[in-house]
């Protein structure tokens, strides 16, 4: 059994080839941590020219989505796993803002349903009688849902036991959620006269971890104001940031 099934509908299953069968995705579907299935929804269309939109009641410009697709390619998967999905998330551009916090809350569940929009709109049907969550991933427009859900899983899948090297999850929990990351430096000490900072190559693990603390905090409030406020750090921190670490 997998930790997580995500059932994706979309028209564009082959844009999900390459981000999902490579890289980490790709070894945790391997190796069976997670599963993904792409259902193209206009197999469920039942008109004869399998027809997913029509033009929007009241008029205007652009396409709809039909509910049927969309209702029924839900019932198919209702069907095969004996119950009907509880998460079904509609991307759409007004769904909430797709956050941490947000793929933390998705990675605690067993099963989700992504539904991707493309180039028009749902209709509203949709949005209130079969998707339970909408979500968008920033504001900024796409051509559809489909690298939305891409964003989704990948942040989601990251965070499921066995997925990462185990080193890469220590590391994040020892650093508390969302700063940004101190600067990191590898082979060769010096490049084009470009030097790495001598304190990383002092040997001096305290100093070193001091050091980097102080630039993740540095870097956090000076480009990332909405994520750390000098007035919430602690008064070690705060006497941190004034320190001379070289
Ligand atoms: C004219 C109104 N547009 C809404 C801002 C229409 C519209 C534009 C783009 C409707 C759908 C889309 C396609 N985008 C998505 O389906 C989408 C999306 C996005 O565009 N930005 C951020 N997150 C997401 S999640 C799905």
């Amino acid at each position: 059994m997998p930790l997580l099934k995500v059932d994706i509908l979309t028209l564009f299953p082959g844009m999900f080839t390459g981000p999902f069968d490579e890289s980490i995705i790709g070894r945790a579907r391997k190796k069976g941590l997670l599963e993904i299935n792409l259902i193209n929804f206009r197999d469920f269309a039942r008109n004869k020219h399998r027809i997913v939109d029509d033009y929007p009641f009241g008029g205007g410009s652009g396409m709809v989505l039909k509910p049927e697709p969309l209702f029924e390619a839900v019932d198919f998967i209702a069907e095969r796993d004996g119950r009907r999905p509880e998460h079904i998330i509609l991307l759409c551009p007004q769904g909430r803002l797709f956050h941490q916090r947000i793929a933390e809350e998705l990675a605690q569940k067993e099963h989700l349903v992504l539904i991707c929009g493309h180039y028009e709109g749902v209709d509203e049907r949709v949005r209130q009688h079969l998707a339970t969550d909408e979500i968008s991933i920033g504001d900024y427009v796409l051509t559809g849902g489909e690298l939305a859900a891409m964003v989704v899983v990948d942040a989601v899948a990251r965070l499921l036991p066995g997925v990462l090297g185990d080193e890469a999850a220590t590391r994040e929990e020892s650093f508390s959620g969302l700063f940004l990351e101190y600067p990191q430096y590898t082979r060769p000490r010096e490049y084009r006269g470009y030097t790495v900072p001598e304190v990383l190559l002092s040997g001096d693990h305290g100093r070193i971890a001091r050091w980097r603390r102080q630039q993740a905090l540095l870097r956090t409030l000076k480009r990332r104001p909405d994520l750390l406020k000098y007035e919430d750090l602690s008064p070690e921190d705060k006497k941190l940031l004034n320190e001379d670490l070289g």
